[in-house]
């Protein structure tokens, strides 16, 4: 535990108001362990591992407003064969490690509190530099585009890893719809704004909300890159950010946004919300690379949340291959 307490005071230039995504991360596994010590004694072993790997409460899996049926049965979607791992993380385990900050920076408390979150009606505004602006109704967009499964691996900067399988359709497909115009070359996203149903950002208000986050055009095309509607077959609860998310495998988590409600294709590189909050941690490009070392977490090796192993981080998080073509400097140069 020592080692976790020194975290928690690292970089101590920051405001007063700076919360490292390491302390969060500190804090939400202390509780979860703490919780789980107090119903079922947990063994030491486990805690000197850092492992999370422990039984849980279990968690909502589901949205909370029914979908039209005609919704519903899309689910499972066909399983892509090109895109399958065999050691899927138990859907518990990634249903209760969660990083919504919209809602609590504790990720052992982020499905509780996004439980009740209303996903239904849902827009997401497609717009900026299109031929045809478009505002499309969820259950429109679910039923458009031909929904797949694919699993993939998912990688946070905290140094954290699962394995997933994702239902969605590939964001070319939307661009595609719509009409990119030749003056765009990045897409910019933005997730709601509804403090109401938001307990963090009520009382988180010095983050830059609504969380916004942003590709290049050519990453955005790529056929990894996706819209998630669902996980483990069926629709995403909110804690994995119903009911659209983006996913793209071979960056670190930050840059996966969730609960989008608008899609913009821009000119310019457009600021993130990591990125504004500290630059020198959070670039815009987020690549997986275990060569380049974050100042809180050295990035060379990951710990799978379900069974809490160590391995060796992968370049592009194992995407290499469809991936590296874009990035002639490597996974962290500036281009
Ligand atoms: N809107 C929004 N999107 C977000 C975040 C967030 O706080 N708010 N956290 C990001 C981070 S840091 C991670 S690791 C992933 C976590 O996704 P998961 O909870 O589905 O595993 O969501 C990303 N998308
Ligand atoms: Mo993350």
């Amino acid at each position: 535990m020592s080692k976790n307490r020194r975290r928690t005071i690292w970089r101590p230039s920051k405001p007063s108001w700076w919360t490292p995504e390491s302390a969060a991360t500190d804090e939400a596994r202390y509780r979860s362990r703490r919780r789980f010590m107090q119903s079922f004694a947990l063994g030491s072993a486990a805690i000197a591992l850092g492992c999370d790997c422990g039984p849980r409460e279990a968690a909502t899996l589901r949205p909370a407003q029914p979908s039209p049926p005609e919704v519903l049965n899309l689910y499972p979607a066909q399983a892509s064969p090109s895109h399958r791992i065999d050691e899927v993380t138990p859907e518990n385990i990634a249903a209760t490690y969660n990083n919504f900050y919209e809602f609590t920076t504790d990720k052992a408390r982020v499905h509780e509190l996004a439980a009740g979150f209303r996903t239904r009606p849902w827009q997401v505004e497609v717009t900026g530099l299109v031929d045809t602006p478009t505002t499309f109704d969820i259950d429109d967009l679910v039923r458009r585009f031909p929904l797949e499964e694919r699993t993939y691996r998912f990688r946070c900067v905290e140094a954290w890893a699962m394995v997933v399988p994702w239902t969605g359709f590939p964001l070319a497909r939307l661009l595609e719809a719509v009409g990119v115009q030749s003056g765009a070359r990045y897409v910019r996203m933005v997730t709601a704004n509804d403090p109401e149903q938001m307990p963090g950002i009520r009382s988180q208000g010095w983050y830059p909300w609504p969380y916004h986050e942003g590709l290049r055009l050519d990453e955005a095309m790529n056929d990894l890159t996706l819209l998630a509607t669902g996980i483990y077959g069926h629709e995403l609860p909110p804690q994995h950010g119903a009911p659209i998310r983006l996913v793209v495998p071979w960056k670190y988590g930050f840059k996966n946004i969730k609960s989008i409600v608008k899609i913009e294709l821009v000119a310019e590189e457009p600021p993130t919300f990591w990125h504004t909050l500290a630059a020198s941690e959070y670039g815009f490009y987020g690549n997986v690379d275990p060569g380049t070392p974050h100042p809180r977490w050295s990035q060379a090796s990951e710990r799978r949340i379900d069974d809490g192993s160590r391995q060796p981080t992968l370049v592009y998080n194992g995407y290499e291959e469809q991936v590296a073509s874009l990035y002639p400097g490597g996974p962290s140069a500036t281009p």
